[in-house]
């Protein structure tokens, strides 16, 4: 029996709908064959740390099946792109992803059909990072920070990542804590070093994030400090956007515009932040705010050709591998949305002054069902049209939850005595 509110990506009948829509297309002057080659060309990566128990500082609620190393996410990972066609990286997260031999883990994932992706250190989780990471006011802590970086770019070399991702948590919570201006010349030396050690084919990816875990004060709060840090360090260094790190109300396709347009747009996170930061499933509560994203990128055309997209989520009380797959769902419908804007009318009712008519020409591509349009290129890519049905036919869920059972004891951040 077919579920309700899945008859849009049903395998029987999307194909007549499909001819419909691609007619509906052709007519309004688009080049459907085009399109759709775009959407096969489509890649997203997948984080490790969406795969495992995690929680908030309340509770963590322990998955059945949930991934308790790395092997087991990168299984989980080739799953997905299984799945999807579309998800053949994986980013790592140092320490919490370490082994002994990368060139075997590299190897593994191989065997399943991924490889590894952007490597993110960790620089907030030591005990030494009380006072920050690169910005503490003791060298020594500075140091260690700029070694374990060092440490990922090696790491990075081999598992053949051209990605290094960092994300800071420093800042201060007390006015006077620390001298602002001196953290600044801090970061900046950090990463200068780090920059040096790259080979030229690395990239280094600066995240930014408007609060939390400091309050009063974060050293990279915003795109326009990771902006001039980039435009310090060198080309290969560039701002990654983490959807979930705006206050509310940002217009972020307008930052994602602008640093495009700059050269400097190295890559995304994506993520819903309704919840805080990054633990909700991307275009969940904001598809229209997705859509206008992707509307710049392919606006970018051959500008957006090296950003990278990944997803950066932390899957607390829903299926993990169901809501990856739904998380890749969401961004292919809204790069499918922002292809088909209808673009030379666009640009006319733009010329035209025609506040209202150029508006509507995106709400019109938005509107478009497209998930038939999704469905045939799914098809054409020897997929099942509908991954998430496929995923529950596969089995795979009951199968780790059989193999790797729950875990028990995994708590919370809240002291329980
Ligand atoms: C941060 C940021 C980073 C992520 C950490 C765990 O808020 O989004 O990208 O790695 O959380
Ligand atoms: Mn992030
Ligand atoms: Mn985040």
């Amino acid at each position: 029996m077919r579920e309700a509110g899945q008859k849009g990506a049903d395998v029987a009948d999307h194909s007549q709908a499909y001819t419909l829509l691609a007619g509906q297309l052709a007519d309004g002057g688009l080049d459907v064959e085009a399109i759709k080659r775009a959407l096969k060309a489509q890649r997203v990566e997948t984080p490790s740390w969406g795969y495992s128990d995690s929680g908030t500082r309340f509770k963590t609620f322990p998955w059945p099946g949930a991934a308790r190393d790395v092997r087991e996410k990168l299984a989980d990972a080739a799953m997905v792109h299984k799945l999807t066609g579309t998800c053949p990286s994986v980013a790592l997260h140092i320490p919490w992803d370490m082994v002994d031999d990368w060139a075997e883990l590299k190897a593994y994932g191989e065997s399943l059909g991924v490889h590894i992706g952007a490597i993110n250190p960790n620089l907030f989780q030591d005990e030494v990072y009380r006072l920050g990471s690169v910005c503490h006011h003791d060298p020594a802590v500075r140091r260690r920070a700029i070694e374990h970086m060092l440490e990922c770019v090696e790491i990075a070399g081999v598992t053949g990542s051209t990605l290094l991702s960092l994300w800071f948590a420093d800042g201060t919570n007390y006015a006077g804590q620390d001298s602002l201006s001196e953290r600044k010349h801090r970061l900046l030396e950090s990463l200068r070093e780090v920059y040096a050690a790259m080979p030229a084919e690395m990239r280094m990816l600066i995240e930014y994030k408007f609060f939390e875990p400091a309050f009063y004060q974060t050293d990279l709060p915003d795109w326009g400090t990771a902006y001039a840090l980039a435009l310090k360090l060198g080309p290969q260094a560039q701002v990654l956007v983490d959807t979930g790190h705006h206050a509310q109300g940002t217009n972020i396709e307008q930052i994602v515009a602008f640093l495009l347009d700059e050269g400097k747009l190295g890559g995304f996170h994506f993520n819903a932040r309704k919840y805080a930061d990054d633990d909700l499933i991307v275009g969940t509560v904001n598809p229209f705010e997705l859509f206008l994203i992707y509307n710049e990128l392919v606006a970018a055309s051959e500008a957006a050709r090296d950003v990278a997209y990944m997803i950066d989520q932390s899957h607390n009380i829903e299926p993990k591998v169901e809501a990856m797959v739904q998380s890749v769902l969401n961004v292919q419908m809204a790069y499918a949305h922002a292809l088909v804007v209808d673009r030379r009318a666009l640009a006319e009712r733009q010329a035209a002054g025609d506040v209202l008519g150029a508006h509507r020409v995106l709400t019109d591509a938005f509107e478009t069902d497209v998930r038939p349009l999704l469905a045939q290129v799914r098809a054409e890519m020897g997929l099942h049209p509908d991954p998430i049905a496929a995923l529950k036919e596969s089995g795979y869920e009951q199968k780790v939850a059989a193999e790797r059972g729950t875990a028990t004891g995994v708590g919370g951040g809240f002291p329980t005595t």
